[in-house]
This record gives C-alpha cells, structure tokens and sequence, in this order.
C-alpha cells in the first residue's frame, strides 16, 4: 500500500486588497491544520497569492506585473515553504508567474517533503477574452494577461508516486487527464477559481456549475484509474463571488471528500496510490485497448469539421 495522506486546502476569498503576507498566513494556518490531521501533501488553489485578478480590465502592464511573482520561493512565500518542510509536507499551488524573459503564465509549483520545488506546470487552457467585452456582467481577461502554457503535462516522480499538475479550466478537457495517463499518472493535483455565475448566461445557477466541476473530474479520474484533487478558491472577493466545492477523487470516480463552506477549508483523505493499479492493468490498461489509428482528429483538429 502506497498510502499518501492528502489535504485539500481551499481558501476563502482574497480582496484586491489583501497582501500577499496576510494571503500566505492563511495557507500556512491551514498548512498547520493538514499537520494535525496527518497529511503528507497539501494542495491549494489556483493564483492561490491574490485576488483572481482576471476579473479586472488593466491597461496598464506596471498594474497588472502587480500580480505575478518574479521568483519562487520569494520574500513573501519563503514562510509557506519553511513551514511545509518544518511539517514534512509537500505543497503545489498556482501563483500568477512572470518569468525573466519576461512572459507570463497561469503556474503551479508541486514541491517534496523536504520544500524543494520537483514539478511546474502552465495552464495550457486559458478560458475567456483578451479586451473588455461590454456584453459580459463581469470581465473574465485569462486570455489578455497570460500565454498558453508552453510545458505540456509533464508528470513526476515524489513520494513514490507519478503526479501530475493542471489548472482549473484544463479540468473540463479530457485529453488533459489521459496526456497524463499516456505517463502513468497516479494523482492529479488542480486547483480553480470559478465564478459562481456565469458571465454571459445569468441563468445558469451554481448547481449546474459545481456540477460540471465534479463531472469534470470524476470522468477524468475514472477515465485514467488516477486520483484527482481539485481544490478552489471561493468566497465573495469584491463582489465577485467564486465557487467551492473542492474535493478528493479516488481513481474509480467516487468523491471521497467534499468541501462544506466557502471559506478556508481543509479536506482530507488517505489515498492509497495503489488504488489506481487494478484500473490502469484491465479496463484502462490503454496498451490492450486504444485504438489509436482511429484518434487523429484529436491531435490534427482544432474546431468542428462537419463532413458534407
Ligand atoms: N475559471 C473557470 C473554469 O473553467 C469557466 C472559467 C467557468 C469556464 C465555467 C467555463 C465554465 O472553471 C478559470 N479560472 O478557468
């Protein structure tokens, strides 16, 4: 049994306001909670450092560089991975990156037990626009502030497990999981920040929402024998209200653990990496039964081709 103890620890909701300091006391408050509780691994959510910043038009870069890190670990995350290593706990969470090069990307980092950071992915799908569209209740500017992930979906080997990163809006695609599974991938660690609302169809409510969330991810660990743990930022953040419903997903599809509130939460469950084997080697053991010669379209299609 390759046991992992794992924590999801969604967060409330962060003002424009916050600091960064205030920001990173909460993580490791809830750092410090995984600890009492066992955990070995912790994830956070998405731009887990500030405010989803997205929802607001900058034109000016000097305003919107306030929002991405220039490194990792930096002055104000050194706590965070102090007290993950004080703890003995893994970390992965996303923060707003801009690299010296000066590009910018959605990121999360998957550190070890001892604070090193082992993996780093960018979010491949960025969901929403690039200028102000006025036909929208809110602006949702993904596509303005950051480039495509240019790193695939790499996976790692850590606590003896194959683990592997993605980002919120990536979890309703299914060829993110089964990249991954092609790598053998065990855990797959997400974390999302998701308007209650939907900016451009007010009918839709938050059922349906937090609905296609879990569908999104039991399909995706069931589809690959892996686990899955998504983990949101959610709450009211100036005015803006965002989602819950983080939860822990074992390989055969099943919620094992669900956040209640829309605040600071932690949720724990002892995931047995060995879980995932007896999936991967009969009904997704993707070696005896893909057929790739029939997938094509999937890597030589962007859009819709209707056939006449
Ligand atoms: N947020 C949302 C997400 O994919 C969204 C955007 C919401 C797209 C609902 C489609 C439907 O969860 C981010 N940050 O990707």
């Amino acid at each position: 049994m390759r046991e992992i103890v794992i924590g999801g620890a969604q967060m409330g909701p962060i003002q424009k306001a916050d600091s960064r300091a205030a920001v990173v006391g909460r993580m490791i408050a809830l750092l410090d909670q995984a600890k009492d509780a066992g955990c070995d691994l912790v994830v956070f959510p998405e731009l887990a450092l500030t405010t989803f910043f997205p929802r607001w038009y900058m034109a000016d870069q000097a305003e919107v560089d306030r929002w991405f890190e220039t490194q990792m670990p930096n002055a104000d995350t050194q706590p965070l991975f102090d007290r993950a290593r004080a703890h003995d706990i893994a970390i992965s969470f996303g923060f707003a990156e801009k690299t010296p090069e000066g590009r910018y990307f959605n990121t999360s980092i998957l550190t070890d037990r001892t604070g090193n950071i082992v993996g780093k992915y960018r979010k491949v799908h960025l969901p929403g626009h690039s200028e102000f569209d006025t036909e929208r209740a809110f602006q949702h500017l993904e596509k303005r502030y950051f480039e495509p992930g240019d790193l695939g979906f790499p996976v790692w080997h850590n606590m003896d497990a194959v683990m592997g990163m993605c980002i919120c809006n990536d979890r309703r695609w299914p060829e993110v999981y089964r990249v991954m599974g092609l790598q053998g991938v065990e855990l797959i660690m997400l974390g999302y920040n998701t308007p209650s609302v939907n900016s451009q169809m007010g009918s839709e409510g938050l059922e349906q929402r937090l609905y296609h969330s879990d569908l999104s991810m039991t399909s995706g660990a069931y589809q690959n024998s892996a686990w899955v743990v998504g983990v949101a930022k959610a709450g009211d953040e100036d005015g803006h209200p965002l989602m819950g419903g983080s939860i822990i997903v074992d390989p055969n599809g099943f919620v094992v653990a669900r956040a209640q509130t829309e605040g600071d939460e932690l949720i724990t469950h002892a995931c047995d990496m060995d879980l995932c084997n007896f999936g991967k080697t009969t009904i997704f053991d993707f070696a005896r039964h893909r057929r790739v010669e029939h997938y094509t379209r999937i890597t030589s299609q962007t859009g819709v081709e209707v056939p006449d």
